[in-house]
């Protein structure tokens, strides 16, 4: 039997790690060979609600599950594991401002950011979920000098996976025939899901579809596809965003597919001239546990616009927290 691996899992009572844990446990991240015990935190008040989301884990009992701890402490939470799904985080209360919420976020992962530094493996792969999910990580990074930023990453799975979703539906194939589509930037309603160098079978996809579309139909579709499930559902997309979790980690762990590449919210190194550091959307390819961002792709002005929009709204994100960084 393989060494058990260590995963946390923070907001693990909320809605998204309802459908993510299940998922875990039944080793769908790291096969059907590998062992894994559950590091879940929550907070104090929430605690209850998680006990009873362990009582159903138990009774799945899955048998590559040889662990779950329960626990309000990130020390605890964190201690020497491998991966980390930062999940929770405070929702936008009514007549919160932007800013409060930022501001209240960003003390969550100062905490886990220092936390993850002491206690996590040198190797941890930190996947960023709560929202502002970007800037988040950004927190987490600087609290984190020891682990280097490439132990963080931000997710942006969901938005890609929609971005195939609406591209498939619109060309009637199967999201296995398209390749090479991404989103640039932040996740909010500003991020840039981009056709520009997609194929579907192989044929560029802009050349499949009029660009009215693309322009007017497909690009605020999948900005606005959260709050469009909420309007639709009663409550924010939850599977589909456990679902891109489990995606994103599945392929850093194990490498993208040779003839396409995915979206990844990174550390900027100064690619397309993003400012270095701002933890930001791009198309990367991952192999060995690396994860490299796509160079040189020729892009647009209608694009390069697109892009600097992100990066100017993450900078006014960072300017918020700047405290805590
Ligand atoms: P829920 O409100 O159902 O669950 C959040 C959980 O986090 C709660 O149980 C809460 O008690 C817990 N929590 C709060 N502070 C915590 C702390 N300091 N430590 C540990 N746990 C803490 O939200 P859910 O629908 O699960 O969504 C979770 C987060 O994902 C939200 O911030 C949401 O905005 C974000 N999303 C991000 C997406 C992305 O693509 N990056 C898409 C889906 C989702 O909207």
């Amino acid at each position: 039997m393989k060494t058990p691996i260590d995963i946390a899992v923070t907001g693990a009572a909320g809605q998204i790690s309802y459908s993510l844990l299940f998922r875990l446990a039944s080793g769908e991240l790291l096969g059907p060979e590998q062992p894994i015990v559950l590091r879940l935190l929550e907070v104090p008040q929430a605690m209850q609600t998680l006990q009873g989301v362990v009582m159903e884990l138990n009774d799945c009992a899955y048998p590559l599950l040889q662990k779950i701890v329960m626990t309000d402490d990130p020390k605890v939470a964190f201690d020497n594991i491998d991966y980390a799904f930062l999940v929770g985080a405070k929702p936008r209360g009514p007549g919160m401002l932007r800013a409060d919420l930022l501001k209240d976020n960003a003390e969550i992962f100062r905490v886990q950011g220092k936390a993850l530094n002491e206690y996590a493996s040198r190797r941890v792969k930190v996947l960023v979920t709560g929202n502002p999910a970007n800037t988040n990580a950004l927190i987490a990074i600087s609290n984190a000098p020891d682990l280097g930023p490439d132990c963080f990453t931000a997710m942006a799975m969901l938005d890609h996976k929609r971005a195939i979703g609406q591209l498939a539906e619109k060309c009637g194939v199967i999201s296995r025939d398209i390749k090479n589509v991404m989103v640039w930037g932040n996740h909010s309603c500003t991020q840039y899901p981009d056709l520009h160098h997609a194929k579907v079978k192989g044929l560029d996809a802009l050349s499949l579809v009029e660009r009215e579309w693309f322009v007017n139909e497909f690009i605020p579709t999948v900005q606005h596809r959260g709050t469009e499930v909420i309007k639709v559902r009663g409550q924010s997309s939850a599977a589909s965003a456990a679902h891109a979790a489990i995606e994103h980690m599945r392929i850093w762990a194990h490498g993208t597919e040779i003839d396409d590449w995915v979206s990844m919210a990174v550390a900027s190194d100064g690619s397309y001239g993003i400012e270095e550091g701002l933890v930001y959307s791009f198309p990367v390819t991952v192999a060995d546990g690396r994860i490299s961002i796509v160079k040189a792709l020729d892009l647009n002005e209608f694009s390069l616009e697109r892009l600097r929009l992100n990066e100017a709204e993450l900078k006014e994100e960072r300017q918020a927290v700047k405290h805590l960084l």
